[in-house]
């Protein structure tokens, strides 16, 4: 049994799930919407092998269900609206601003405004979609999650799920590795694609697949 570190805080209330559940549906529609509930599912899926070994309270469940419903909240927003909301709550918008990278932050500050979510949830969503060093379970498994989810129908994404799902059935000891080399093998991923289309790639992203590349 690894350390319980994670889980000291209240847990989201399941009435803020549901309230969360019912609102998403004006901020973002169609595949996007898709995406979310998948993420939701994926995430209570990795949670049944993950949380028994961290020995996670099933109260937290609703922290997952909430930072997945919310992690895209802000997608669906242009770049000038994302800017307006980093001025807004003073986020760096950093080097090579893009919806991609500054979507993960403005949702996770729009959300703790409009539905008051914890920080653990807030860490989640913040992180989402470049990682970072030393992130918690929550964040791990919404990391994972947006990744493997089935409805992302690129071959390294079924990849990681084929690779996750196999190393965590092995033993419940895995489920740290798996996580972690799922993680580890997203970031390349996103890495090489963005290579391929000649994106710029942000510097946090590079630092969090080095943790993982040596922590693996
Ligand atoms: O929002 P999702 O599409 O569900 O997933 P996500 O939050 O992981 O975002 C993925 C998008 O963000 C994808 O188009 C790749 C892009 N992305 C991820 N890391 C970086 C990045 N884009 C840039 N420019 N730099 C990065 O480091
Ligand atoms: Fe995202
Ligand atoms: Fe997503």
């Amino acid at each position: 049994m690894i350390k319980n570190e994670f889980f000291t805080f209240p847990a989201t209330s399941p009435e803020k799930v549901e309230e969360i559940r019912l609102k998403i549906g004006d901020f973002l529609s169609g595949s996007r919407l898709e995406h979310t509930f998948s993420v939701e599912k994926e995430a209570l899926s990795i949670a049944k092998y993950v949380f028994p070994v961290y020995n996670a309270d099933e109260s937290h469940l609703f922290d997952l269900r909430a930072a997945a419903l919310l992690h895209d909240i802000t997608k669906g927003l242009s770049l000038a609206e994302q800017l307006e909301l980093c001025e807004k709550y003073g986020i760096d918008k950093g080097e090579f601003p893009s919806c991609a990278i500054l979507h993960s932050k403005t949702a996770a500050y729009l959300s703790r405004e409009l539905f008051g979510i914890n920080d653990a949830v807030f860490s989640a969503i913040l992180c989402h979609t470049t990682g970072k060093e030393n992130m918690s379970v929550l964040d791990k498994i919404i990391f994972v999650s947006d990744y493997i989810e089935p409805t992302r129908k690129y071959e390294e994404c079924k990849k990681a799920r084929d690779y996750f799902y196999e190393n965590v059935s092995k033993s419940p000891e895995s489920a740290k590795e798996a996580l972690d080399g799922t993680i580890l093998m997203s970031l390349d991923g996103t890495i090489r694609s963005l290579l391929r289309k000649n994106q710029p790639i942000d510097v946090q992203t590079i630092i969090t697949r080095n943790y993982f590349y040596k922590s693996n």
